[in-house]
């Protein structure tokens, strides 16, 4: 817990100002961390799409988490949540097995469509069964917000904002929008703003992903998190990777192309 701690005074000026008063000028900058799909499935050795050492991040999910809160920082969990049969799993087509890629073909509400490559999986993270619960050494606090995603059958969903048709929304962009401008809100009425005609209203300008799997969902996630926050860093020591092929390689250019800070806290990149 202590390196996170060490971690976000390092990076106040992007964790705004926590509990600490005094802190006025940098109160406009807030952030929030996305825990991606810590679930028995992926987290477990024996989950029905295991992620090779994934147990080893529980400890420091669970730090930041604390950290995170302690500072009145949003907390956002994700949770892989498909339905039988759902159109991601290698099942529900003939004659494939898990890994294999199909393209699909999503029609978009404008006109027009976009073919998207959707590996298949194992049956994996099915609503309400024990492997779609989270871990039960993640402690997931009552005052993060939990977003379902991948239930719809006929579309998967990598990123916590955007399910891989590219156009159907999760919610969590509705939410987090909603919080800026409840902290909009309450930065005109409080008194000690008032007269300060400089002071900028505060938002979340900074987001901070950890979870599962660096190189599907925390890969996407990050991607499509730039419509958001102005900063987005993967802390790649708290993620691990299913590692199909390339996919790794792939993931951290796709990332980096975009502007994600992709760090490891363990090579000391803890300024970011
Ligand atoms: C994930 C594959 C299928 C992930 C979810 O959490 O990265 N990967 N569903
Ligand atoms: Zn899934």
């Amino acid at each position: 817990k202590k390196k996170w701690m060490t971690f976000m005074e390092t990076n106040r000026m992007f964790f705004g100002s926590g509990n600490d008063e005094n802190e006025n000028e940098m109160n406009e900058n807030k952030s929030c961390l996305i825990v991606v799909d810590v679930q028995n499935d992926f987290l477990s050795p024996t989950g029905a799409l295991s992620v090779p050492n994934s147990e080893e991040i529980i400890e420091d999910v669970n730090a930041l988490v604390d950290v995170f809160s302690e500072r009145n920082e949003l907390v956002i969990f994700t949770q892989d949540w498909h339905c039988p049969e759902h159109s991601s799993f290698a099942s529900a087509e003939k004659n494939k097995k898990p890994f294999d890629e199909v393209v699909k073909c999503y029609k978009k509400n404008e006109g027009g469509e976009v073919k998207v490559v959707q590996t298949l999986w194992p049956d994996h993270c099915v609503q309400g069964t024990k492997g779609a619960e989270f871990h039960e050494r993640i402690r997931v606090p009552t005052s993060a917000k939990v977003i379902r995603k991948g239930f719809r059958k006929r579309v998967d969903s990598y990123s916590a904002f955007l399910e891989n048709d590219k156009e159907t929304e999760t919610g969590l962009s509705e939410f987090i929008r909603g919080v800026n401008k409840g902290l909009e809100l309450s930065s005109l009425t409080s008194s000690s703003k008032s007269d300060d005609n400089a002071a900028k209203s505060p938002k979340i300008t900074h987001c901070v992903i950890v979870g599962v799997a660096f190189d599907y969902c925390v890969r996407f996630t990050a991607e499509d998190a730039f419509e958001l926050f102005d900063r987005v860093v993967v802390l790649e020591d708290v993620t691990r990777a299913v590692n199909l092929g390339d996919s790794v390689k792939e993931a951290r250019k796709a990332m980096e192309q975009k502007g994600v800070h992709v760090v490891k806290i363990s090579d000391g990149d803890n300024n970011i």
